[in-house]
């Protein structure tokens, strides 16, 4: 695996969150708060932790990644591209008719491993993955990454029953902790109340990290995979938009992409930030 330091992982989550913003852009619509809120998340599990091979996507002994929270696709779509899964140039064509990167993902482009988007099916599929790798005798890790209004959803729970129940411990749960959803703040819309305890109530082991701090959230998963006889989910305390400082922590930015002098300005945040990354 390409290993990179954890300043060129930083420069790699900013690189990506330009990309992000460039497809939004051209797109003319998608999701940005969200897209911008888990791309160190998925820098860290990526470029650190993922057992994966571009170039045989479905190698039967990979890790699965599994993006429940579907509308956030833009930054796994970019760090695929990244990754070399597929050429950078498709990351243009997001959203378009015909195109493989379809507002939300679906089965057949290379490295999506569910196609989603109505929230809450992601864990109970990593359930099944997880089952059926036990089954075959095939050590894989399965990770899903949620939001954290997606929690909101009760197949949600079920999906949390099960996997404490069967002891998967190859299941590993992310939640893009950013406090906002779709029209507000999740403790104004259906509050979640603590992660951490609700988790650890459900027979999980929880981990909670700043969702920005790639080393952080390396050392998070590193820890996950030691712990035998229960699931983890990590809990990374994200902020919506990140990177955008007028996009940051406003849910009118959840399904909303950049115009292009939007666009601009946020670039040059971005490239401010790139170059304070010595
Ligand atoms: C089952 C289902 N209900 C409603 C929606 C509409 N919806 C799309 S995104 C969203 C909010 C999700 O909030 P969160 O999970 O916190 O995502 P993030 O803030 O990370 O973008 C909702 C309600 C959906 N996609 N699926």
């Amino acid at each position: 695996m390409e290993r990179l330091n954890i300043l060129e992982l930083d420069k790699k989550a900013i690189e990506i969150r330009k990309d992000v913003l460039k497809m939004l852009m051209i797109a003319g619509s998608g999701h940005t708060g969200g897209s911008l809120s888990s791309v160190d998340i998925l820098v860290a599990l990526y470029y650190h932790k993922l057992k994966n091979d571009p170039s045989n996507p479905l190698w039967n002994e990979r890790d699965r990644f599994l993006l429940s929270k579907g509308h956030g696709c833009p930054a796994l779509y970019a760090v695929l591209a990244h990754k070399g899964y597929f050429s950078k140039d498709l990351l243009w064509t997001l959203r378009k008719l015909g195109s493989q990167l379809q507002g939300h993902p679906q089965i057949g482009l290379a490295g999506v491993e569910i196609s989603s988007g109505s929230l809450g099916q992601g864990l109970s599929i990593a359930n099944g993955i997880a089952l059926g790798l036990r089954m075959d005798k095939i050590v894989s890790r399965v990770y899903c990454l949620m939001g954290d209004g997606e929690t909101n959803e009760g197949q949600v729970w079920e999906a949390a029953m099960t996997a404490a129940h069967y002891k998967l411990d190859t299941v590993c749960g992310i939640i893009d902790c950013n406090k906002l959803q779709i029209d507000g703040f999740c403790c104004e819309v259906k509050d979640p109340g603590i992660h951490k305890h609700k988790w650890q109530e459900f027979g999980w082991n929880a981990i909670e990290v700043n969702g920005h701090d790639i080393a952080g959230l390396i050392d998070a998963f590193d820890q996950a995979e030691k712990v035998k006889g229960k699931p983890t989910m990590i809990i990374a305390h994200t902020v919506k938009g990140k990177g955008v400082s007028f996009i940051e922590n406003k849910a009118e930015w959840h399904g909303v992409s950049p115009k292009k002098e939007e666009y601009e300005e946020a670039i040059r945040e971005l490239d401010e930030a790139l170059n304070t990354i010595k």
